[in-house]
């Protein structure tokens, strides 16, 4: 008999660590965790399963197929947006071939065991593409519909993965003889820049801010790669997991959409630091600009309009920027520091 399971790709990332944190906290669901690198010593326990492996192996798809009933997927592994932009083809492999892959299996799945497969997608603010700051400015908050031009490879992927995700959940194979009906459930979220109190991006864009509060928690100096005027949006960890699975337990019929802006708080670079210096009054913080990764920045919304996913699924933040410093990054990067020996 195949054990009914829930799939995570890129377990080992900064989502993965908080999500199956959460979803080992409820009973009514076993997770397989697959990422390239082996799994975190500290998430073993947690999961039923752990595979080391590459998602475009599709001996280890079968595989999967073969020993494993999947009801739900987090598709997390992606390559990051600065990291794709020094290999764009390696990164379309990953993370459009590598979506497209999963998104077959989920098919695969349904048609196996009779129910759809709730497939969780992180896409981001990446497929937003802003051509200047003054416009920038102008405009404030995006809806999903606005600014789809994306910069970078990264925003590209991720804005057709989410295309591709509507197309199979809600059109495909639309000229058949005989319709039947899709067995993917595609849901996805548009993240801001995420920041973890346990782990430290790699391949971002958005590192400029969880780089400075870890910096300084290791008491090292950090020089940031925008200017201080930079605006994007953040989001605490725990906040992403809370969006990413309220989306996953939505009825469906209270979606009025596939792919969802979500907000919490939208800082200058300034402003993260001067929170970092009120933790931390002895680090060293300035500024140097990497004029191309500061253009991404700059091609990135100031902020997000969330208005659908608050009134379809019930989304709220629950931390705003000083309570994230205060009750969650501050003393939780602190004690893990001082734990290292730092
Ligand atoms: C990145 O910087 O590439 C990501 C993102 C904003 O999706 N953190």
């Amino acid at each position: 008999m195949r054990k009914p399971v829930t799939l995570i790709t890129g377990a080992n990332g900064e989502i993965g660590h908080g999500l199956i944190e959460y979803l080992s906290t409820q009973d009514h669901t076993d997770v397989v965790a697959l990422d390239l690198k082996p799994i975190d010593e500290r998430l073993r326990p947690r999961v039923h399963a752990s595979i080391p492996g590459d998602i475009l192996d599709d001996f280890l798809m079968g595989r999967l197929v073969s020993e494993y009933e999947i009801h739900a997927i987090y598709h997390l592994a992606a390559l990051l947006s600065t990291r794709a932009e020094y290999t764009p083809e390696t990164a379309h492999n990953v993370n459009v071939e590598g979506t497209l892959k999963l998104i077959r299996l989920a098919n695969e799945q349904a048609r196996w065991h009779g129910h759809r497969v709730r497939f969780l997608f992180p896409s981001s603010i990446a497929v937003y593409g802003l051509p200047n700051v003054e416009t920038k400015a102008r405009v404030a908050r995006v809806r999903e519909t606005d600014w789809n031009f994306p910069t970078t490879m990264y925003g590209c992927n991720k804005l057709y993965c989410e295309h591709l995700g509507r197309y199979y959940t809600l059109h495909y194979r639309q000229l058949a003889a005989e319709l039947s009906p899709s067995g993917v459930d595609f849901r996805a979220i548009r993240f801001p820049g995420l920041i973890s109190a346990v782990t430290l991006p790699t391949g971002g864009t958005s590192d400029f801010a969880p780089e400075m509060i870890h910096a300084a928690a290791r008491g090292e100096p950090y020089a940031c790669f925008v200017g201080p005027e930079a605006r994007i949006p953040f989001m605490a960890m725990p906040d992403g997991v809370k969006a990413l699975t309220l989306l996953a337990e939505a009825p469906e019929s209270k979606l009025t959409q596939r792919v969802y802006n979500v907000g919490a708080f939208s800082p200058t670079a300034a402003e993260i630091r001067d929170q970092v210096l009120k933790a931390f009054p002895k680090a060293h913080i300035t500024f140097a600009p990497d004029r191309p990764r500061a253009r991404i920045v700059d091609s990135w919304p100031g902020d997000v309009d969330d208005t659908p996913a608050r009134r379809d699924w019930g989304w709220e933040p629950d931390f705003g920027m000083e309570r994230a410093f205060h009750e969650y990054l501050v003393p939780t990067i602190s004690r893990y520091y001082k734990e290292q020996g730092h």
